[in-house]
């Protein structure tokens, strides 16, 4: 078994049996530009301590995996140079090397089952490729292998939703609807698609979560939140973005781990910033939502 290496305040959760809230570092490190990402982090870690339970913000420094991030380790991650960008099978050749970098949703997740922390918040979960079906993010098998709730804001928009919907049927992990019948697609409230189960209101995510393991299935509850309405963006006007970003990056041969951000990076100049708005937004009102959901479930 790996060791961790535990913050004083989640050492202290931990011992105490305060609920907690673990959000990922792939956002901070490959997702939103300095100084914006080191406040969304401090932002999101505010926002599960005002809903009354602990953050832990994983992430990997010199090969050490943290559980809960101190200030310096924070700092290293939103601001080092040459960080990896981890996802489950990145582990091994970070902490053989030594080296820094942020965890995905997958790579959180693979911690967070060692852990034993349930609920997670993050933006938006990786998926099945548009045009590329064969490109498939760690993140879905990974949450058919995690017992943990992940609160989002469904997959990111970039990706091919109804693949993406179909693998999660496949590998039997319930989609609940957060007082929401349809599915987000990330920056919209709306995609045309539906939820498998609604809930409405943090208690009843609890209670779907626990007769889920209940049953002995070891899979994870993705509980999907629209994003707030101020800063949501209408689905057509995304849309477009969407698809010049998708050109640009087949011309200019984007591949690998590098596709997520370079279309996400490229959909908020298109959009005059108006997706990095909606994102930060997402992020905030899902790790506000996850706080609550770890208040209900207890432990
Ligand atoms: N949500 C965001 N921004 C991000 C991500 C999620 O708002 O950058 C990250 C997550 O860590 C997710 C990863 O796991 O993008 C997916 O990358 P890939 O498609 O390469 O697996
Ligand atoms: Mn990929």
């Amino acid at each position: 078994m790996q060791t961790f290496s535990y913050s004083k305040e989640v050492s202290r959760a931990k011992r105490d049996q305060k609920p907690i809230v673990a959000l990922e570092t792939t956002v901070i490190t490959h997702g939103l530009p300095y100084p914006a990402n080191i406040k969304l982090a401090r932002d999101m870690e505010k926002q599960v301590r005002d809903g009354g339970a602990v953050p832990a913000t994983v992430g990997v420094v010199d090969g050490k995996i943290c559980l809960g991030l101190e200030a310096e380790q924070l700092g290293a991650l939103a601001q080092g140079e040459g960080l990896l960008k981890i996802s489950r099978r990145d582990f091994s050749g970070a902490l053989a090397k030594n080296q820094s970098g942020g965890t995905t949703v997958a790579g959180t997740l693979t911690v967070l089952a060692q852990a034993g922390i349930r609920i997670f918040a993050t933006g938006g979960i990786g998926g099945v490729h548009r045009g590329a079906p064969f490109d498939i993010s760690a993140d879905l098998p990974t949450l058919g292998l995690s017992p943990a709730v992940v609160v989002c804001a469904g997959a990111k928009a970039i990706l091919d939703l109804p693949a993406t919907l179909e693998y999660l049927e496949t590998i039997s992990v319930p989609v609940v609807g957060y007082q929401t019948d349809e599915f987000p697609a990330f920056y919209s409230c709306t995609s045309g698609f539906q939820v498998s189960v609604r809930a409405d209101s943090a208690a009843e995510v609890a209670e779907i979560a626990r007769a889920h393991w209940d049953m002995g299935i070891q899979t994870a509850i993705l509980v999907v939140v629209p994003p707030p309405a101020q800063d949501a963006l209408p689905q057509k006007a995304v849309d477009k973005a969407i698809t010049q970003a998708l050109e640009e990056a087949q011309i200019q041969n984007i591949r690998g781990q590098q596709v997520t951000p370079f279309l996400l990076n490229r959909v908020s100049e298109l959009t005059k910033k108006a997706s990095l708005k909606a994102n930060l937004s997402l992020l905030l009102n899902n790790a506000r939502v996850a706080a609550k959901v770890a208040v209900a479930f207890g432990n």
